[in-house]
């Protein structure tokens, strides 16, 4: 042998040796992540994580954020018509908290690698969706009741499963929403009531608004278990707990003794109580509305991205702002900091 050949073949041996060692260390890495999994345990920032596993979290955590923020607009467009000043005061924190979700979903996709501005640039180009529901007008007050109560309610059906999800970050931020989500639902009930016990067209106006909201509310579960793309992987990483058709179940058995309570009525003529099954027996959902609401056809996807790209491009000012006073801080020496603190 040569001693070229010879230096050759050491340095392929080197590499196959690197190599292997990388494979068996990545092979390590995976198999502690399978377990922390099956053991229940939380998959923090730091662990390593299948790609997959981290693009699946940010498509679900961003589209789940993106709704948060949009879902702003529809209750936003009642503030100034709220009918008293203690509804006014209701509505205005309820939009803040929705604003204050987004914030910390944000936080939890940056936990992951994923910047806030990259994925708003995604929502306004449309490459993320955001929940179907919001793609609905508010066309009468009695809207910001059923929103609280259906829209709500199905958000915290969804969610109070994802306090158990396995990544940490995500599950932590949604234990916070859950709470504040609760506080929301029951807003909405109590207007609802108020307005069902109110006046005949006060009552009119609440069964309209439920008659509107309550078939796009039991869409936000997503698409039936068979067509859902995500689900089973979602649910072997313990991302979600149970399927888009179980919550939607779960939904709909809370909903109907909570419409008897109010006096209003659900309108699906095959919502019957099956003795067999233990649940409520619901009509069919007319999916090729939900599929047109995801293309960008429902009543309202154009006003309501159009809204947000001109909130981000307005707001363009204070971010620049923020920006420019964390850098003067961040270079002041130590002693102008104390002075801006305490001044
Ligand atoms: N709208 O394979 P799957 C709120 C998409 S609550 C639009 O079943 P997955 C609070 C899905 O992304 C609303 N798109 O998907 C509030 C996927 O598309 P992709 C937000 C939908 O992830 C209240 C494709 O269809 N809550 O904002 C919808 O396993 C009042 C195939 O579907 C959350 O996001 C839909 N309804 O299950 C705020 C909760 N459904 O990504 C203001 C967290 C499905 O491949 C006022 N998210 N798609 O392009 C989740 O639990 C899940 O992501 C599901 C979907 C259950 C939504």
């Amino acid at each position: 042998m040569t001693s070229a050949t010879s230096a050759t073949s050491q340095v392929t041996s080197a590499e196959g040796a690197r190599e292997r060692a990388r494979e068996d260390s990545e092979a390590a890495f995976s198999a502690a992540f399978e377990a922390a999994v099956a053991a229940d345990e939380r998959i923090e920032p730091r662990d390593w994580m299948p790609d997959a596993y981290r693009s699946s979290l940010v498509r679900q955590i961003a589209q789940h954020a993106h709704s948060e923020i949009i879902g702003m607009q529809p209750e936003a467009n009642w503030i100034t018509r709220a009918p008293s000043l203690r509804r006014k005061a209701i509505l205005m924190a309820k939009v803040q908290d929705e604003a204050g979700h987004g914030l910390y979903l944000y936080g939890a996709a940056e936990t992951l690698g994923t910047g806030r501005d990259e994925l708003l640039d995604k929502l306004h180009s449309g490459r993320q969706k955001y929940s179907s529901i919001f793609n609905y007008p508010t066309l009468t007050w009695a809207d910001v009741g059923a929103i609280g109560w259906l829209v709500d309610g199905a958000a915290i059906t969804n969610q109070v499963p994802l306090c158990r999800c396995s990544y940490g970050p995500y599950a932590r931020a949604m234990v916070r929403i859950c709470k504040e989500e609760s506080f929301h639902q029951r807003q909405g009930y109590e207007l609802l009531l108020v307005l069902s016990r109110g006046t005949e067209a006060q009552h009119a106006m609440a069964q309209d608004a439920v008659d509107r909201w309550w078939w796009p509310s039991l869409m936000m579960f997503g698409p039936p278990d068979d067509e859902s793309a995500h689900s089973a992987q979602s649910m072997a990483w313990k991302i979600k707990r149970h399927s888009n058709d179980e919550l939607r179940q779960r939904f709909v058995d809370i909903c109907v003794p909570q419409a008897e309570a109010l006096g209003l009525t659900l309108p699906d003529p095959d919502l019957r109580w099956n003795e067999d099954r233990g649940h409520y027996d619901f009509g069919e959902i007319d999916w090729s509305e939900f599929r047109a609401v995801l293309k960008g056809n429902g009543p309202c996807n154009e006003q309501r991205i159009t809204q947000r790209r001109r909130a981000h491009e307005e707001g363009a000012w204070v971010r620049e702002a923020a920006a420019a006073y964390a850098a003067k801080h961040q270079h002041a020496p130590r002693s102008d900091r104390k002075e801006a603190v305490t001044s």
